[in-house]
């Protein structure tokens, strides 16, 4: 082994930012204040630091002369967000106004930065009180302690003749609240008590329902309200601009009274709520409510830097967005939700979720719309496919309050006069509209942006699937906004979690699965090989990713060797579950748990489990939740299969997740047989006409919102193809698969690095993720058997992966990349029987929308095993940033062959 790497490191996306450095110049004249920076520093995810509460601090821009306003750099409090405001709303700054910020942590400045001029949005009573003043829109900064401000032409100069009563507004949205839900008590899951005698196929009703876990507790009603600090004694800070009375609204008219809410025919997605992002409970006034929702206003907050958050910052840039509004003169944030990359929904403004809420965002069409906005800016960023799902989530659940469809037209009439803060609809007009429509439709404006744009007719037709009200896929169990680790170690028993953290992922803050842990069922015994398969979703529909645990070797109580178990334990305690075994085939030797997958396959807003096992054919056991169980037998053999892996998605866009499942049967050929999610659950819809191989992932590869299935056959004689190991992708369809436009990709493709060697088995391992945040998935593939050259001598089964970037056209060999030991920055070197791509990962574990690369190497080490950790960010792949966790690194026992299984 040689020397390896463990340092800590921050990811590209945060040191890509190419700030300018400079000193830290403190200028302070007569008049002008620097403030003490006695904050204490936090980490940049707003938790395990000492809590603050949201500040907003106004500093005055100076007079200076031709009319010119600005602020030299100075030494300010902490924020991490701004906004410039003006006394005269009608006013415009002449050219744009300009933050230059200090970074708290590093000391640098940045470079200078624009603040977009944002029309107020509000309408009737609000936007009178709204347009007391004149701004800009909020510009995320990142953790800051300094500013300077200018306002300047086109071409740099500054320019003179600003409105009067320029400010700067210094937003520090403070930590995030504290608590959460306590882990549920655990609960046996009931066996099921009659087992129906041993068919093929069949059913068998619910029997004791899961343990379901409990509603969020621990959140305060009242979380951190913003407040403005003591303030240094000058003249030069104010307080947020103070209320003002309103005169009575003209048209349109939301009213005062609180409709009652009606059910909605679509579940309710997981929303995280203004108490658990923090939101400020001072509301400068009191929304109004519309009498129904006629359709919905797609935005997006336009702001680059929004780009460069991790979704692990995304509930501290809801307070400073409220905190924003406040500060516009808004009664709360303007949005009625938000959502980011990583498919969170947020609740905007306050008043019911359920409720038609009169918002501020798009001036004249407030009332009965709900306002959906996007944290970004798509001008320049493609939406997620996880964001695309949540806001159409949003969308059906609220049209299904009044039973419209998200596809139609509807004829609304602006109430506000045309012209009015970029409103292009005269007041009383009508204007036919999509129900899902963009702000820039009625609105002087880009939003939501041209990426974003063209993707609203998608968010119709998604909000339309039967499946809609299906479980938002997620891998994230402690609900920070960004997915976590898990590396199954099934010869030790075990699992070790390893949450993601806008760093990467936390190995301080790792955890070790075994049966024996507290509130995990059963027990451990040698050879239960629990953590041989793995697989997140939310199983009980409360926003927390549960984990899910395939044991094949588990011994029924009844002597059943090796019938095999399932193991449930839910987000975010991973302490409390149920476990269960096979029903309907014959127990002995079944081996459930050999692959699992989980989706909701019937749409009910909780995921389900499949499961199945290489016995008696091969079997398969789909537990829907709250126990009602469908299962069968994968061929009519009586031996074992082998090789199998599941893979969910939905293939055929109806909102029912399906299933595909890989297998080699007994005569030694790989099969792929295919299950079609319904409202009834899932059901095996048959055998592929494509060959199987040893993986499966699911992805959306050519980024037309059916989902698409990628195959890795490491071995010819069991699928086919070259001697190499190869993959093959076939398209989603209306109807499943098609094997029109089908690919098949190896080491000779066309651009893809390497060339085909007999054994070096591509596609033992695939996973799919997007590592460049184009829209379209990619996939990592690894290569365990590659034999690589260093130094002049050949390293057998050195082991490599490829990297194979989704388009157009799905996956091809265009840009791919080969990532082995002996890529400059990966920690160690190639070495023989390394099997670097034993598994693979490629998921996003920082939360910044780019998938890392995760690689296992099981023959690393001898036995033991190690995983290598490489980074994606806004410059591209961090080999340098790579990290390589160890036996020693994650706990495990030696010869455990750790890398050799990872989830996804
Ligand atoms: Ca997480
Ligand atoms: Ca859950
Ligand atoms: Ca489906
Ligand atoms: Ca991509």
């Amino acid at each position: 082994m040689s020397p390896r790497r463990t340092h800590a490191y921050r990811p590209l996306s945060l040191r890509g930012r190419a700030w300018l450095t400079a000193g830290a110049v403190v200028l302070s004249t007569a008049g002008v204040v620097t403030y003490a920076t006695a904050d204490q520093p936090a980490p940049a995810d707003g938790r395990g630091g000492a809590e603050r509460e949201p500040t907003i601090r106004t500093v005055k821009l100076h007079s200076e002369s031709g009319g010119r306003k600005g602020l030299e750099r100075r030494t300010t409090g902490r924020f991490s967000a701004v906004l410039v405001t003006w006394d005269d709303p009608e006013a415009k700054a002449k050219g744009t106004p300009e933050v230059r910020t200090r970074d708290l942590e590093s000391g640098d400045w940045s470079p200078w930065q624009p603040l977009d001029t944002e029309p107020n949005q509000a309408d009737g009573a609000e936007g009178e009180r709204a347009a007391a003043r004149g701004g800009t829109g909020s510009l995320w900064t990142g953790d800051s302690d300094g500013i300077e401000v200018r306002v300047v032409t086109a071409d740099g100069e500054e320019a003179g003749g600003q409105p009067a009563g320029m400010d700067v507004k210094l937003l520090d949205p403070g930590t995030d609240p504290e608590g959460g839900p306590e882990p549920a008590a655990y609960a046996a899951d009931a066996t099921d008590p009659a087992t129906p005698p041993a068919t093929d196929q069949g059913t068998v009703p619910p029997t004791a329902d899961e343990p379901s876990a409990p509603e969020p507790t621990g959140v305060s009603d009242t979380p951190a309200t913003p407040e403005v600090p003591a303030t240094p004694e000058s003249p030069a800070i104010t307080q947020t601009p103070p209320v003002t009375s309103a005169p009575p609204s003209p048209t349109p008219s939301p009213t005062s009274t609180v409709p009652a809410p009606r059910p909605s025919t679509v579940v309710k997605p997981p929303v995280i709520t203004q108490a658990e992002w923090g939101a400020s409970t001072e509301y400068d006034g009191t929304p109004g409510y519309g009498t129904k929702i006629d359709a919905a206003v797609v935005h997006h907050t336009g702001m680059d830097s929004d780009n460069t958050l991790s979704c692990a910052q995304s509930r501290a840039r809801l307070r400073s967005i409220q905190q924003e509004h406040f500060a516009r003169g808004y009664y709360d944030i303007g949005y009625n939700f938000l959502v980011d990359r990583c498919g969170q929904i947020f609740e905007g403004r306050s008043g019911g979720m359920d409720l038609p809420v009169t918002g501020a965002h798009d001036v004249g069409f407030n009332t009965n719309t709900v306002g959906i906005s996007y944290l970004g800016n798509f001008e320049s960023a493609r939406p997620s496919r996880a964001a695309l799902d949540a806001i159409a989530r949003i969308v059906a659940w609220k049209f299904g309050m009044y039973g419209i469809d998200p596809t139609g037209k509807v004829t609304l009439t602006s109430g506000s006069p045309k012209g009015q803060d970029g409103n292009l609809v005269e007041k009383g007009t009508k204007i036919t509209l999509p129900r899902v429509f963009g702000h820039r439709d009625t609105n002087a404006t880009a939003c939501p942006g041209k990426n974003l744009y063209p993707k609203l007719s998608r968010i119709a037709a998604l909000a339309k699937t039967p499946g809609i009200s299906h479980a938002l896929p997620t891998s994230d169990y402690d609900r920070d906004g960004i997915t976590d680790l898990v590396a199954g170690v099934p010869k030790a028993n075990g699992v070790r979690v390893v949450p993601g953290g806008v760093d990467g992922p936390v190995t301080a803050k790792k955890a070790t699965l075994t049966q024996n842990s507290p509130g995990v069922p059963g027990s451990s015994e040698s050879g239960d090989a629990f953590g041989t398969a793995t697989a997140w979703g939310d199983n009980n529909g409360d926003g927390y990713a549960d984990l899910v645990i395939g044991s094949p070797g588990e011994d029924d109580t009844d002597g059943h060797a090796d019938r095999g178990s399932v193991t449930v334990l839910y987000g975010p305690g991973l302490a409390s579950g149920y476990s269960y075994t096979t029903t309907g085939v014959t127990a002995t030797g079944a081996k459930l748990g050999s692959a699992v997958a989980v989706g909701d396959f019937n749409a009910d807003g909780k995921a389900d489990v499949f499961s199945a096992g290489t016995g008696k054919g091969g079997n398969y056991n789909v537990r829907l939740r709250g126990g009602a169980t469908t299962y069968g037998t994968l061929t009519s053999a009586t031996g074992p299969v082998a090789y199998l892996d599941a893979a969910t998605g939905d293939f055929n866009r109806d909102g029912y997740a399906d299933v595909a499942l890989n297998y080699r049967d007994t005569g030694g050929t790989g099969r792929v047989v295919r299950f079609a999610g319904s409202a009834s659950g899932l059901t095996k819809a048959g055998v592929i006409s494509v060959k199987g191989g040893r993986s499966l992932a699911v992805g959306d590869f050519n980024g037309n919102g059916y989902d698409d299935l990628v195959i890795g056959q490491p071995v010819a004689a069991e699928s086919g193809g070259v001697s190499g190991g190869q993959l093959t992708m076939l398209f989603g369809t209306s109807s499943g698969f098609t094997t029109t436009g089908m690919k098949v990709i190896h080491q000779n493709t066309a651009s893809v690095p390497g060339g085909n060697e007999s054994g070096d088995a591509l596609g033992t391992s695939v996973s799919a993720g997007d590592y460049d945040a184009d829209g379209y998935t990619d996939v990592l593939a690894g290569a365990p058997g590659e034999d690589l050259t260093r130094d002049g001598a050949n390293r057998a089964d050195a082991g490599n992966a490829l990297l194979l970037k989704g388009g157009s056209a799905g996956l091809t060999g265009s840009g791919s990349v080969a990532v082995s030991q002996d890529t400059s920055g990966v920690p160690g070197s190639t070495e023989t029987g390394d099997r670097l791509g034993s598994a693979v990962a490629l998921a996003d574990l920082s939360g910044y929308g780019r998938a890392d690369l995760t690689l296992g190497a099981d023959g690393e080490d001898g036995t033991d095993g190690v995983l290598i950790h490489v980074p994606s960010g806004s410059r591209g792949l961090g080999f340098a940033d790579s990290v390589l966790y160890s036996r020693t690194t994650l706990g495990t026992p030696s010869d455990a062959r750790l890398g050799q299984t990872l989830t996804p």
